[in-house]
């Protein structure tokens, strides 16, 4: 019985988020928030991608208020926190693909002014077929939701990995 009912309280849970887009097709960016930053330091972006029409990939990603964004992946190797740029992100209908602390996110290099609480900036996503899709972000406080191994993330001195070999070595 119990498991019954979580089964049905679980399902609920999944399904409830598709109803308030059932109207829309396509591809959407909802919840889109970044962080306070000082100068020098570099910006992230967490959203989530819902989308109602026919599998997409979002393929690029930019803002202006950054001189480049990129899509990243937290991952933990060895027990060290590190990211990787990855060249896209696969979305399918009835799968939300949410960027969130430590897993993925978008990473503004360059900002061209640190960016406050309470502001508000856009970004464009772009999809292989959706196309370029729009959200606002909205600024946070600084560390805001994150997990320890995030909040170090600084700017020029952010570990990268370059060409996906490991930027430490095990
Ligand atoms: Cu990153």
């Amino acid at each position: 019985m119990i498991r019954v009912l979580l089964r049905v309280f679980g399902g609920l849970l999944i399904s409830a988020p598709c109803i308030a887009y059932a109207q829309q097709t396509g591809v959407q960016v909802e919840h889109a928030w970044s962080r306070a930053t000082v100068p020098g330091q570099t910006g992230v972006i967490y959203l989530t991608i819902t989308d109602t029409g026919a599998p997409d990939r979002l393929t690029s990603v930019a803002s202006p208020v950054a001189a480049s964004a990129a899509l990243h992946e937290s991952f933990s190797e060895n027990g060290v926190s590190k990211m990787r740029e990855i060249a896209g992100l696969a979305v399918s209908p009835g799968a939300p693909v949410t960027l969130a602390p430590g897993g993925y996110h978008i990473m503004l290099m360059g900002l061209k002014q640190p960016l406050k609480q309470g502001d508000a900036f856009p970004v464009t996503l772009t999809f292989e077929k959706a196309g370029p899709v729009t959200a606002n972000v909205t600024v946070e406080k600084p560390g805001a939701g994150a997990p320890a191994a995030h909040d170090a993330m600084g700017g020029a001195s952010m570990p990268m990995p370059a060409g996906g070999a490991p930027g430490k070595a095990p």
